[in-house]
């Protein structure tokens, strides 16, 4: 629930503006991450069975949080990069977060279905 009062606020927001821009100024940004707590970032859904978007890009120092949308348990095993993410399974409704500490390409897999696999560029800060 550390969504609802971002996403009150957005339509609260809404509710007060009224102006022509309206249709353009809620142009979605689905992938980032828009609860301030857990830092800027991108979040991957994970289905049965890939990750969605597949690559993503983020700047060092960012999240990456992968929530699983689908029906049994997944996991995020990165390589390619120190500190890469290593996650026990993910249970279905459940999200990890991993935070990118190097620039580089850090490419993952799911360990119980080899076959899902995505990729992480990590950018410079203010590079992007
Ligand atoms: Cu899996």
């Amino acid at each position: 629930m550390r969504r609802a009062a971002p996403l009150l606020a957005a339509l609260a927001l809404a509710a007060c503006g009224g102006g022509d821009d309206e249709t353009a100024a809620t142009a979605p940004t689905p992938t980032r991450n828009a609860n301030p707590a857990a830092g800027p970032g991108v979040t991957v859904a994970i289905q049965d069975n890939d990750f969605q978007p597949e690559t993503i890009t983020i700047a060092k120092g960012e999240t990456v949080t992968w929530r699983n949308d689908g029906q049994t348990d997944h996991t995020v095993a990165g390589k390619g990069m120190t500190n890469s993410p290593a996650s026990a399974a993910i249970p279905p409704g459940t999200t990890y977060t991993w935070t990118a500490e190097k620039v580089g390409t850090m490419r993952y897999q799911c360990t119980i279905h080899p076959q899902m696999t995505g990729e992480v560029v990590v950018t410079r800060p203010g590079a992007a």
